[in-house]
């Protein structure tokens, strides 16, 4: 069990500065065989994704196509049905992803009637042996336990940027209302999927700043979403330059050194990036993607073109590190990978 709290920090700043630093090519390099080193480099783990409560958010992230504030051209929609999420769990199976991530536009989840039809979404894409992960802002501790119990596997909560950026882009939460859910869902035995956004007008400090929290968060996250801003149109950030692909690689390259084990997502942006430059990616340690033609709202490479992509590449889709089974009665709070019910680290 690590024992490290916040304050002991397991790599510091300064030396995750000089690796972001370093000449991008001789920083490929050396993440690639730190990624070599830890995992199969052959194999990608592919996630989809879907919006089960599509927009009217009251928060006010600038980037959000979602936040009800903005006149963006998303179309609101209420929590779906169990039964819809199941046709599109099984379709995400029958792709060839292991993880299934459901994302709602809320502040934070709410206790009742509809947190009941979360839980019976959770059950229900777990009986199919998917990954289950979950997105819906923040969270209690007692939800955290009680969406583990139900199966939950990861749960995505990013902090997208730095905390000194953070009132740029977020006023409505802090940086700190963030941190706590992730230690809510640490807590509960979940696994954390936590990562940030490039193109949010930050700069390298900036960045060096989230990964330096990202790495010494008391467990550092299983998975690390790297999204590039999809700038949309009706929000603040609506006309914000293209994120280059050599600041991608940097953000990836870091992450894959100083997080070793995690699994690093090329997240959103992979529209606007050519194969090559995705390829590069790869090589520079990323070893997941969201597959499937729409992200939560944006529109993502077809699965037909990431299948040709992945094949060209030679990259395997992984398998599921979870069986169709009944959840287990072991919902104790221990992260996955130590976990006596989760059988294989992440
Ligand atoms: N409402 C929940 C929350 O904010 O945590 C869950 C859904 S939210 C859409 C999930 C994540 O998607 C955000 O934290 C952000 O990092 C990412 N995201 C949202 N809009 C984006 C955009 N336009 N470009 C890139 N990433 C985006
Ligand atoms: C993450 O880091 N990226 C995904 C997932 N976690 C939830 C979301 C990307 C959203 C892109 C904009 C949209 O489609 O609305
Ligand atoms: Fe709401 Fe999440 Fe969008 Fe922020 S990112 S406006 S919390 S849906």
């Amino acid at each position: 069990m690590n024992v490290l709290t916040q304050s002991q920090s397991r790599i510091d700043r300064a030396e995750i500065a000089s690796i972001y630093h370093m000449p991008l090519l001789e920083l490929i390099g050396r993440a690639n065989g730190v990624h070599r080193a830890h995992h199969d480099p052959t194999d990608v783990q592919v996630c989809v994704l879907l919006s089960i409560k599509t927009g009217g958010c009251p928060e006010d992230c600038a980037y959000c196509s979602q936040a009800a504030r903005y006149q963006t051209n998303v179309d609101s929609q209420g929590l779906m049905q169990v039964s819809d999420v199941l046709i599109a769990a099984q379709r995400a199976k029958a792709s060839g992803a292991t993880r299934f991530c459901m994302g709602a536009a809320w502040r934070q989840v709410r206790g009742g009637p509809q947190f009941d039809q979360v839980l019976e979404m959770i059950r229900t894409v777990n009986a199919e042996g998917l990954e289950v992960c979950c997105t819906l802002g923040m969270v209690t501790p007692e939800q955290a336990s009680a969406m583990k119990q139900a199966g939950l596997y990861a749960y995505n909560h990013n902090l997208d940027t730095s905390a000194a950026h953070y009132d740029q882009v977020i006023q409505t939460r802090t940086y700190d209302d963030r941190l706590r859910t992730l230690d809510a869902v640490r807590n509960a035995g979940i696994s954390v999927c936590c990562g940030g956004i490039l193109g949010l007008g930050e700069t390298d400090e900036d960045r060096i700043d989230l990964l330096n929290t990202l790495a010494n968060l008391p467990e550092p996250p299983e998975s690390v979403p790297v999204n590039a801003l999809v700038a949309i149109e009706g929000t603040p950030l609506e006309g914000s330059p293209k994120v280059s692909v050599w600041s991608m690689l940097r953000m990836i390259a870091t992450a894959r050194i100083i997080m070793p084990t995690a699994m690093v997502r090329l997240s959103a942006g992979r529209l606007e990036m050519p194969e090559s430059e995705q390829a590069l990616c790869f090589l520079a340690g990323a070893n997941s993607i969201f597959a499937g033609d729409k992200l939560l709202t944006t529109p993502n490479p077809s699965v037909d073109r990431d299948t040709a992509m992945l094949a060209t590449l030679g990259l395997t889709p992984r398998r599921s590190s979870v069986s169709p089974a009944p959840v287990s009665s072991c919902d104790t709070a221990k992260p996955p990978g130590t976990s006596c019910c989760d059988g294989s680290a992440d």
